[in-house]
């Protein structure tokens, strides 16, 4: 059931916590490795007023075929380990023409064949619809909470752009990959509808 490495860290409670402090900005631990989800996540935080922390470390990721799910049973198992609020986000990448793959497997797919290997795959398809999809699981001390975005687009039939990460040069939206709009994909990606609703219910928002 558990695949991922898993080191963890006993963290104390006022790290974990997602008090306001005294300005009235809002704080909050985000549970990722990957430091460019981190760093987009940090951005849109700025504009909610949320300062989002970050404790860069691998987690138990259950396995399994539902984005959601996942999500919501790796925070429920880290919520032992981590002694207060915090949140954690997975996301994929769903091909249409491969029935959704990688889907909940993007991660290894991304680390053994790669951008390289999905363009192989992808070679002479004509459908070249995809998506991205971001499930954030958000343990609030007592219960874990889901909140999901997604952004329709297209595999591109070569890498381009040098910004982002992960499929970002292959993944394309509007005719730019989101590897070429750099700061614009955190308008539109899937990580921003997410957080939008995400963001906006711990600080109050409609
Ligand atoms: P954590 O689980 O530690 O947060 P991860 O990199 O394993 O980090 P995911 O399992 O959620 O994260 O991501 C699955 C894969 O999809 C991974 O290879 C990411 O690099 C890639 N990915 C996620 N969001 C992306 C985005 O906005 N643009 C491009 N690739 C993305």
């Amino acid at each position: 059931m558990l695949l991922k490495t898993k080191k963890i860290k006993k963290i104390n409670k006022q790290q974990a916590n997602s008090e306001k402090s005294e300005g009235g900005l809002v704080k909050i631990l985000f549970v990722t490795s990957n430091e460019g989800k981190f760093r987009e996540v940090e951005e849109i935080g700025k504009e909610f007023g949320v300062e989002v922390r970050w404790l860069k470390m691998e987690y138990e990721e259950v396995q399994g075929d539902d984005l959601e799910e996942i999500a919501r049973r790796s925070a429920e198992l880290l919520s032992d380990e981590i002694r207060g609020p915090f949140f954690i986000e997975d996301s994929g990448l769903f091909i249409d023409a491969l029935k959704g793959f990688p889907g909940p497997y993007s991660s290894y797919v991304f680390k053994t064949i790669g951008n390289d290997g999905i363009l192989k795959v992808m070679d002479g398809v004509s459908n070249r619809k995809a998506k991205f999809r971001a499930v954030i699981a958000y343990f609030d001390g007592e219960r874990v909470r889901t909140f999901i975005g997604e952004v329709h687009g297209e595999i591109a039939t070569e890498k381009r752009g040098g910004m982002g990460f992960g499929f970002d040069p292959i993944f394309e939206y509007q005719g730019k990959t989101f590897a070429e709009m750099g700061e614009e994909k955190n308008e539109v990606s899937h990580r921003r509808k997410a957080l939008d609703t995400f963001f906006g219910s711990i600080v109050g928002m409609p």
